[in-house]
């Protein structure tokens, strides 16, 4: 039995961590058996992060990608009947949503002082009252300023929302009125894709770049169907 380490569930989402319903997604669509077991220090696995999935025979892998590669390695396809065009074009909207509109969600949850107070006390209550303030101070530093760093942190949220607001148009345009990204069932793409929107639409207290997404009719609504599908 695969055991998937995972953040909680909040938000109404698998796991406050969109990359750990990713990987819940895939293990899923690949009928194995698994099972999740909930943690809340990721240094203990082998990049640091999480998700990552402990094989019976004890090895972990690390990295929803790898936990991807994994499962087809060992016989699903998570992108079966799609030309090697598809899968192509499914890798760059993996990429965009993963490395560019998560960025834009972690800013929303970690740089908006609403969001950031509901957020320290759900992903850090179970630290010790002594302690606490302390570590999501610098928590909090660390990850901004990585934002920071990476050019978004600086941005207005008007023009943040100008910069993902073609992602959002792509990802409208390729459902184009079909259930998933390449049509009537849920491929990687989607897994991925779906986990991210559906991370940014659940912010717990709604921003400017939730609500785009959320009175988006098309996006909702895929983002919901996705949700659905991964019950
Ligand atoms: N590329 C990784 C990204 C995983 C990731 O960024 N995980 C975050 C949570 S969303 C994490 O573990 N953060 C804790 C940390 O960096 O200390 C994947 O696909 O699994």
């Amino acid at each position: 039995m695969i055991t998937l380490y995972t953040f909680a569930s909040g938000f109404g989402q698998f796991s406050y961590s969109p990359f750990c319903t990713k990987a819940g997604w895939l293990l899923k669509l690949s009928n194995v058996p698994w099972q999740r077991q909930d943690t809340t220090d990721p240094r203990k696995m082998p990049l640091g992060k999480l998700p990552a999935i402990g094989l019976a025979d004890g090895t972990i892998i690390p990295d929803s990608d790898n936990i991807r590669a994994y499962l087809e390695k060992t016989g699903h396809d998570f992108d079966a009947g799609l030309s090697p065009r598809d899968r192509a074009v499914s890798r760059a909207f993996i990429r965009m949503a993963e490395e560019h509109i998560y960025f834009h969600q972690m800013q929303d949850r970690w740089g908006d002082d609403a969001n950031w107070a509901v957020i320290r006390q759900e992903y850090f209550g179970f630290l010790p009252a002594l302690i606490r303030g302390m570590v999501t101070r610098k928590l909090r530093k660390d990850v901004l300023g990585m934002v920071h760093k990476m050019g978004l942190g600086r941005m207005t949220v008007e023009q943040r929302l100008a910069r993902v607001e073609p992602d959002f148009v792509a990802i409208a345009a390729q459902l184009n009125e079909r259930a998933f990204l390449f049509g009537d069932t849920p491929t990687a793409a989607d897994a991925s894709v779906g986990a991210i929107l559906g991370g940014v639409m659940a912010a717990p207290v709604p921003t400017p770049l939730s609500r785009r997404v959320a009175q988006d009719a098309v996006l909702s609504a895929y983002v919901k169907r996705c949700a659905a599908a991964m019950d």
